[in-house]
């Protein structure tokens, strides 16, 4: 089994207190950070919300392979991202009200981070008073991120992102958005002004967005 196999694995069966060494062994290797983040723990998540669609597991199972996959990351965070000034300015980001997912998410902060912006994040199920709220104590943002992965939580990110577009400073501000269940057409039709559908794809979106 290669390294990067093994690390899967460990996603898929979650053992978050062994996934550490693994990702470190394959880091040794010589094994390409990236596509340890991509073979070895997205595509991993992909097994276990297939296993989780078929009744194979349940949400318990899915809860600590995402317990791994964090500890995971933690691990491939410094080889991922180069450090970040903030220059590029500010970013909010969070995941919709009544969305719990933030894998995601976090892997976008990361990389819009990495790309030179100051991230404020403001976590999962983050109702739009609360995003409102930091966009008005931050007058300098220059993009509000919403994630949401749940075909059910997309009617919250249409809220959110014409609540966002209603408000006094939009003309301010830039809306991306991103999550499984988004497309181009779907951001297009709620009136984001970008989508993307990976977290290094967001990372350019945020530089052409600012
Ligand atoms: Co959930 N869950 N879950 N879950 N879960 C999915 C999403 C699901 C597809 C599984 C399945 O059925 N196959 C399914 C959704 C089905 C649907 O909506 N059609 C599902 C379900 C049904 C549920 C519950 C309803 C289950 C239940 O309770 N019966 C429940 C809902 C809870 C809630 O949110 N209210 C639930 C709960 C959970 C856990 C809490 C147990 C856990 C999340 C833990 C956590 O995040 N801390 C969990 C998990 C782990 C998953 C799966 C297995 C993995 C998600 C993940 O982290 N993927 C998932 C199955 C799957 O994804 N295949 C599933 C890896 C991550 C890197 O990918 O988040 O897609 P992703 O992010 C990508 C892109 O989407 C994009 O970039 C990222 C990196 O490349 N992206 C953006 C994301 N945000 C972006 C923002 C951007 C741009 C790009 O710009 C702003």
């Amino acid at each position: 089994m290669s390294k990067i196999d093994e690390v899967a694995a460990l996603v898929e069966k979650g053992k978050a207190k062994q996934i550490g060494a693994a990702v470190q062994a394959a880091l040794d290797d010589g094994c390409d950070p990236a596509e340890i983040l991509n073979k070895g723990m997205i595509d991993a998540m992909g097994v276990v919300g297939e296993k989780f669609k078929n009744n194979e597991i349940f949400v318990p199972e899915m809860l600590v392979a995402a317990k791994a996959m964090k500890v995971g990351v933690e691990v491939l965070k410094p080889h991922l991202s180069s450090g970040s000034t903030g220059a590029l300015g500010k970013v909010i980001i969070a995941t919709v009200a009544g969305d719990l997912h933030d894998i995601g998410k976090n892997l976008v902060a990361m990389m819009i981070e990495s790309a030179g912006f100051e991230v404020i994040d403001l976590g999962v199920d983050v109702p739009i008073d609360k995003i409102i709220a930091a966009v008005n104590e931050n007058p300098d943002c220059k993009i509000v991120a919403l994630s949401a992965l749940l075909t059910t939580t997309m009617p919250s990110l249409r809220d959110t992102v014409a609540a966002l577009n209603g408000a006094p400073f939009r003309s301010n501000i830039k809306i991306m958005v991103g999550g499984a269940p988004i497309t181009q057409a779907f951001a297009d039709e709620i009136g984001a002004d970008g989508y993307s559908e990976d977290a290094a794809s967001a990372a350019t979106l945020a530089k052409s967005l600012a």
